[in-house]
């Protein structure tokens, strides 16, 4: 198949999904075109069978904000005609879905055909697309996608019930992780430069949104340092970053924390973890949570949204309440001062990444998707 694929290029699960699902269908055997206003951060070097086209736009005086949906919609009606696309997927719904839209109507009137495949993320459902502002455009493209898919139940339910779509139109098809590359035990290790007094290393990796309650994160790391020698090592960045270094300064902390910066890859560092903390408000699935534990890594995390789909409780981690900052902390102390038990986590986290959300399993869902998505298109 003929492939387009448009998706954030930042930092973000939706693109790094978008951009591990762009690969492994081009490795399948597809032609995987993205259309975005960057290249996906994840797309790194040339790929046979990928290829990249970049949105122009047009900068004139009369626009405060340039209208990037409309320049989307026209470079995806340019590569569906051009290379002879045989459907759009889009992640995450706002404006991608409505855009795609725009240019499968364009085709229609010049007698083509673009199906619309669009994969639900998260806020594009439970924040952003609830905003009074985007909420009759957002339902509008969902209706009119031709296939749609969640990255989990919870998000499914969510968008069925918040947004009046058909339940059963709603495919959940979860993210997924490359087991080559998610594991633990990678080289090369930098546990050394993380933690060169040997202590524990507790991560944790996002966008830094307020959604993520970070703060939360230095303040379980505060209680945990209180009881055995650890460091905190956060990963990516965002409006909340100077929020959490301020909690730190305040907590006395601020010696132990490490702040990293975007990394395109987080491998390598996530399997220098020992414990992964993730004390969101609202989660539709948790990649960050995913990729940790199949590097290995126990998982803390809040009983939100879609995490109790990913994270099996007590199995491969703990699950409590939003902003239960003393539970999540001594679920965290037991975890790490009990090496069998961790040992068990760890063993079952990466055990049960690999059997439930390994790409091999995963992508040829995504294929079903499409097949069922033109066989259905091709019938009307
Ligand atoms: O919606 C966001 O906050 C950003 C979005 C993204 O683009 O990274 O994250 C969502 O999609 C990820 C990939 O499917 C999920 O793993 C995240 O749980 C989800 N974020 C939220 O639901 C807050």
């Amino acid at each position: 198949m003929r492939i387009g694929i448009t998706c954030y290029p930042t930092y973000g699960g939706s693109g790094a999904i978008a951009t591990e699902l762009g690969i492994s269908l081009a490795e399948r055997g597809h032609e995987v075109h993205f259309v975005s206003y960057a290249q996906p951060f994840r797309l790194g070097h040339f790929r046979e069978r990928v290829f990249f086209h970049e949105v122009e736009m047009e900068q004139y005086p009369l626009f405060e904000h340039a209208p990037y949906s409309l320049a989307l919609a026209v470079e995806q009606h340019r590569v569906a005609e051009r290379v002879g696309l045989d459907l759009m997927h889009v992640h995450y719904a706002i404006p991608h879905a409505t855009s795609a839209w725009i240019a499968q109507q364009m085709l229609a009137e010049e007698g083509g055909n673009l199906p619309v495949v669009t994969t639900l993320h998260g806020t594009d459902i439970t924040l952003l697309g609830l905003h009074p502002s985007f909420h009759r455009i957002t339902r509008f493209s969902i209706e009119h996608s031709d296939g749609i898919t969640a990255v989990s139940d919870f998000l499914a339910d969510e968008t069925a019930r918040d947004f009046g779509v058909d339940r059963g139109r709603i495919q959940v098809v979860p993210n997924f992780i490359d087991p080559e590359i998610y594991h633990p035990g990678k080289e090369p290790c930098h546990r050394a430069a993380l933690a060169p007094d040997g202590e524990k290393i507790l991560m944790h990796v996002s966008n830094f949104r307020p959604v993520k309650r970070v703060e939360d994160v230095v303040r379980i790391y505060a209680r945990v340092r209180g009881r055995l020698p650890a460091r905190l090592v956060f990963v990516g960045d965002g409006p909340e970053r100077p929020r959490a270094l301020q909690v730190a300064e305040e907590l006395g902390v601020a010696d132990g924390v490490l702040f990293l910066g975007k990394h395109a890859s987080v491998d390598e560092l996530l399997s220098c973890a020992d414990l992964f903390l993730l004390p969101s408000e609202s989660e539709s699935f948790g990649l960050a949570a995913l990729e940790a534990m199949a590097c290995g890594a126990p998982v803390v995390a809040t009983r939100v949204g879609g995490l109790p789909e990913v994270v099996v409780e007590d199995e491969v981690g703990h699950l409590l309440g939003v902003g239960d900052v003393d539970g999540m902390a001594e679920a965290a102390i037991r975890i790490l001062s009990d090496p069998q038990l961790h040992r068990r986590m760890s063993a079952a986290g990466h055990a049960h990444a690999v059997a439930a959300f390994a790409k091999e399993r995963v992508v040829p869902r995504y294929e079903a998707v499409y097949q069922s998505v033109l066989a259905g298109v091709g019938a009307a």
